[in-house]
């Protein structure tokens, strides 16, 4: 028995949220998207942003087959998708000739890295291809599983959480075929090489390398194959802070059972041939990697305020430059250097990639782009730091273009079409980004500022600069209040940021190194030297000439995301908002608080609101007619006049009334979503009855 459209509607909600009857209601949004994951439908759109729930477990509707059904078809034909997204785009590119990107965002372990992948995958797939295009496609492709170990890690919200941000173009020649690619990588969390919190892992390379590195491999890089020899992954470490020498467990989770290091090595292994490194190369590269753990497992004795190092098979120049220093200072060297080193290795290898993916057709520099953006998800943890605060930031900044972009597409989509607009109400964070990245007054300036400073600076005073400055700020909050009290429930060395997402508490401690970055020069010294061709590049030797203090990390950041943000101001965007259905990865728990959490700081209703401002729905005129001209005489099978006149006369022979649409230039606007579900029923009923009358043997229908 054929289900009737209400019933259906009843069961599995609606598939784009501007059909909701109660479209202010959080309440109905809330049960619309548990209805959908319910069913395993773990897509929905607002208008064309794409909401998707992380099922967390395979679902099969990313097959071949899949991706022909959306191949070429209209949005709004077939169920929701990231492949019509993905297909959306890449038409628009071709038809309209322009640049398009697809702006990923969702919190961590909501789902987009895997989102990217699959887009990725859809254009490897159905983008036509030639020889060397293939090559392109499989480099693309190939580049993920690289980026992937070197960048990301298990982490305590997910287990191949990305630690660092990415934006990839995809560049398409005028036949539509992929034929190069770049990618932007943004601030590494490099802290995660020397220090893991507990029950998390540093980046999925090292494991893979020791639990998959072939015997020889191993012997060669002087590795065993035990995690647990390894302070950098595993051991329990002493480690200083600002106040004490105090004992720390690291990490400690080598194996995680979503994990398997063993095979994921030799896809990485595979992959970096596919891109283009030969053997050499390869070990160059790996050499690296277990210099850091080599570098990790430096020991310290000696006298009380000088250090020397203890273990014997280290290398001999760390005991030379090392030995001035005391212990802490000692240790933090040898932090820093591996930091470094993995650091500048990982932007290397970015470089690398690029190279690999770079369009080497000379005549053939005329191509159309998708950009795809994976970053960070906004972030709040137990304890907050800089890392912390450059990821909340970042959102911040990509809230702030949505916001700008979606309100400006609604407005000069009403423009275009001849259709006055209805001012809406929204709150703009740009205030906040201020907050943070204001010239002279933001707290990046405050930050640098303490950096360059002599004497006392330290994170302490940093705060109390903060709070001379920007303490009125209503988006800011420290434990002092304005009548010189205390506010109990924060500490001494934190302070709030109320994000357009929710509160978070920053605790100070480390901001002014992990702001400076430095390194000792005779460290660069020594890397400059090093016989390790990579190393030499990454250490380049006219840094160690140039005079000039190099830029802070946030400073750095800032300058980046400005960038990131001309990039994406420059395409026509898609977004793809990313839900995360329950904290413990979990198959079929929807967390209703979890949720409604996201669906507000997502700035979902708000979307919503936006785009139902004045009508619920829109569809060019062809589109209309195309999907309903059977509901009418006049215009069934076809209509020959002008596409509008087709348009009234259809809906004028199903009783719309005048307050219900208006007819634009190229569309139809139609206010309340019952008018087009009267609609869809009258097609539904039509349909069945056409198939009932069939079965019957009725052949006359027309
Ligand atoms: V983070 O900010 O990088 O920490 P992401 O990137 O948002 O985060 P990711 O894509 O890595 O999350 O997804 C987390 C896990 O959820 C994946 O490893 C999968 O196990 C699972 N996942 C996500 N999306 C899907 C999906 N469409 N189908 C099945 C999924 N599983
Ligand atoms: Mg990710």
């Amino acid at each position: 028995m054929m289900e009737s459209a209400l019933t259906a509607r009843d069961r599995v909600g609606v598939q784009d949220f501007v059909l909701l009857e109660n479209y202010t209601s959080e309440a109905a949004f809330i049960e619309n998207l548990r209805k959908r994951f319910k069913e395993n439908l773990i897509y929905t759109y607002i208008g064309s942003v794409l909401v998707s729930v992380n099922p967390y477990k395979d679902l099969e509707i990313y097959n071949k087959n899949h991706m022909e059904r959306y191949r070429g078809v209209n949005f709004y034909e077939v169920s929701p998708h990231i492949y019509a997204v993905a297909d959306n785009s890449y038409r628009s590119m071709r038809t309209e000739r322009k640049d398009q990107c697809i702006l990923i965002s969702g919190e961590s372990g909501a789902g987009k890295t895997e989102a990217s992948k699959k887009i990725l995958q859809y254009y490897a797939i159905t983008c036509p291809a030639s020889e060397h295009v293939q090559t392109i496609k499989d480099r693309l492709l190939q580049s993920n599983p690289v980026l992937e170990a070197f960048g990301n890690a298990k982490t305590l919200r997910n287990d191949n959480s990305s630690r660092f941000g990415k934006y990839m173009d995809i560049q398409f020649d005028f036949k539509g075929a992929p034929v190069g690619g770049h990618i932007i990588n943004y601030l590494l969390e490099k802290s995660r090489v020397v220090h893991q919190n507990h029950g998390e892992r540093n980046f999925h390379i090292f494991y893979q390398l020791i639990e998959g590195g072939e015997e020889d491999l191993l012997r060669r890089l002087g590795l065993e194959r035990n995690p647990q020899q390894y302070h950098y992954l595993v051991k329990v470490r002493r480690l200083s802070c600002d106040c004490s020498v105090h004992v720390c467990v690291c990490g400690n989770c080598p194996k995680v059972s979503s994990i398997n290091d063993r095979s994921d090595w030799k896809v990485v292994r595979k992959a970096l041939t596919v891109i283009g490194f030969n053997d050499d190369e390869v070990e160059e590269l790996l050499n690296i990697i277990a210099s850091v753990l080599h570098l990790g497992n430096v020991q310290y004795g000696g006298e009380e305020g000088s250090a020397c190092i203890t273990s014997d098979t280290q290398i001999k120049y760390l005991a030379r430059l090392m030995s001035p220093l005391n212990m802490d200072q000692a240790s933090s060297a040898r932090d820093a250097l591996s930091k470094a080193v993995y650091g500048r290795t990982f932007t290397w290898l970015v470089n690398k990639i690029n190279f690999s993916l770079a369009n080497k057709d000379e005549s053939n520099k005329n191509y159309s782009v998708i950009g795809l953006l994976d970053i960070y998800g906004f972030e709040v943890f137990q304890n907050n730091s800089f890392e912390q605060f450059c990821i909340n930031y970042c959102n911040e900044k990509l809230q702030q273009l949505f916001i700008e972009l979606t309100l400006k597409s609604e407005q000069e989509e009403y423009e275009a079409e001849g259709i006055t607009w209805e001012p809406v109400q929204y709150f703009n964070n740009k205030i906040i980004c201020d907050l943070v990245e204001e010239k002279f007054k933001g707290i990046i300036s405050i930050l640098d500022e303490e950096c360059l400073r002599p004497g006392d600076a330290s994170d302490l005073t940093f705060l109390e600069k903060l709070e001379d400055t920007v303490g009125g700020h209503p988006h800011f909050v420290t434990h002092k209040l304005a009548d010189g009290k205390t506010r109990k429930v924060m500490g001494r060395d934190e302070f709030r940021l109320q994000h357009y997402a929710g509160d978070v508490n920053y605790n100070v401690n480390g901001f002014l190194d992990k702001n400076n970055d430095l390194l000792f020069r005779n460290l660069k010294e020594v890397m400059c030297m090093s016989e390790n061709n990579i190393l030499t590049q990454c250490f380049d030797k006219e840094e160690l000439s140039d005079k000039k203090r190099p830029e802070t990390a946030a400073t750095q950041f800032k300058t980046s995301l400005a960038k990131l943000m001309e990039i994406l101001m420059s395409k026509e965007p898609s977004y793809v908002r990313c839900i995360k259905p329950n904290d413990s990865k979990q198959a079929g728990r929807f967390d209703e608080v979890l949720i409604r959490h996201q669906v507000k700081y997502l700035g979902l209703m708000e979307n919503l609101r936006v785009r139902r401002a004045g009508f619920a729905y829109r569809r060019r005129y062809e589109v209309f007619l195309q999907r309903y001209k059977s509901l009418c005489p006049e215009t069934w099978p076809n209509w020959h006049g002008k596409l509008s006149d087709g348009v009234s006369t259809l809906v004028k022979h199903l009783g719309y009334k005048p307050e219900e649409y208006k007819m634009g230039r190229s569309k139809i606007f139609i206010r309340f979503p019952k008018t087009l579900f009267a609609t869809e029923d009258a097609l539904e009923t039509r349909k069945h009855g056409l198939a009932t009358k069939l079965q019957a043997g009725w052949k006359g229908y027309s």
